[in-house]
């Protein structure tokens, strides 16, 4: 079933060096990452990397395969995630798409951190529901995000007296400050010529589109009928709701190098690694949560190529300071 043999239980690697679920390899992601759910998200940023045509991105779904174009490379891994890499400006980016939720992000996170030297830059672009009155179509810059989940044990467990709310909200964590600071005013300058609002606030991550995200289901108990005021009670400012982008932004202060300075341990000896990542993000709201109105279809490929130049440029406009490795493309 496995079509190669991989090695270690413990974080597996086939003979290439590719990892086991995004399946790439060090040369074949860039320091600077867009990260994504939808592939045709994927497809549309990488048409604004350099000396790129829209043939070039034209393939079939169905991987894995790898297809290594002049100046990109593209890899689909057998679950899905999928990877361009390219450069942008004439400065290395990659995009990958990694579907939906938090397991994915995580998959992605450690996978990716694995095959690239030095500090990276990631940035989210994603979509996302708004608990505040703001109109559909409109860009929201992450500060920061916090966790929504479903407390099982308060549906299920054996010792529900002591389980006395069914979601746990967690407490926020930060995005990048100067990567917050790049994106939103690299995507003012793309969005308000074409009228469409830029803001900046925090999100929520939730371990369902569903449940811990407010919605009515019939089907289930989810007692989640207060859970949208406990959400503005615990972190007033709050202003969307999707599914990553707490994975995001507290994997990249757990990177060793970043938690170690943070907590004061151990100085970094000269041989340690940076392995630091600069986290950011980015959604389209796409669900408004107070009119109970969803964008319309039409207005999405605008948005997003309004968003990808400014997302792009921010992310190449960071400093990722003097150990920025930029590893060449695998055969240029
Ligand atoms: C749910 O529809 C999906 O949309 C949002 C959520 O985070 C979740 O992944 O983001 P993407 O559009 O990036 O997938
Ligand atoms: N994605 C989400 O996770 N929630 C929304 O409401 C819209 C998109």
């Amino acid at each position: 079933y496995l079509s190669h043999d991989f090695e270690s239980a413990n974080f597996p690697l086939d003979e290439e060096g590719r990892t086991y679920h995004v399946s790439t390899r060090p040369g074949e992601v860039a320091n600077r990452v867009i990260t994504v759910g939808d592939h045709y998200r994927a497809f549309q940023i990488a048409q604004y990397f350099d000396n790129v045509s829209i043939k070039d991105l034209n393939i079939k779904d169905g991987g894995p395969y790898k297809i290594t174009k002049s100046n990109v490379f593209i890899y689909m891994s057998k679950r899905k995630f999928l990877t361009i890499t390219g450069t942008y400006k004439g400065v290395p980016v990659s995009v990958v798409a990694i579907c939906m939720g938090m397991p994915m992000m995580d998959f992605f996170l450690r996978e990716v951190r694995y095959v690239v030297k030095g500090p990276m830059a990631i940035v989210r672009f994603g979509s996302c529901g708004t608990v505040k009155d703001i109109e559909t179509g409109s860009v929201a810059v992450a500060t920061g995000s916090f966790m929504i989940s479903r407390n099982y044990d308060y549906f299920t467990g054996n010792d529900r007296e002591n389980e006395t709310s069914p979601y746990l909200i967690t407490d926020s964590c930060s995005a990048d400050s100067e990567l917050q600071e790049l994106l939103y005013k690299n995507l003012k300058r793309e969005c308000d010529s074409a009228k469409i609002k830029v803001v900046k606030g925090l999100n929520g991550s939730a371990d369902s589109f569903y449940s811990s995200q407010g919605r009515y289901d019939t089907n289930f108990v989810d007692s989640n009928e207060e859970l949208i005021n406990d959400i503005k009670k615990k972190h007033p400012d709050c202003l969307t709701l999707e599914m990553e982008t707490y994975g995001l932004f507290h994997m990249a202060k757990c990177c060793t190098s970043t938690y170690n300075k943070e907590q004061n341990k151990a100085k970094r000896s000269k041989s340690s690694k940076n392995n630091e990542i600069k986290a950011g993000a980015t959604t389209m709201i796409f669900a408004n949560r107070v009119d109970n109105t969803f964008i319309a279809s039409e207005k999405i490929p605008v948005l997003q190529e309004r968003m990808t130049k400014g997302i792009l440029d921010a992310l190449i406009e960071l400093d990722l300071g003097d150990d920025d490795d930029l590893q060449p493309l695998e055969g240029s």
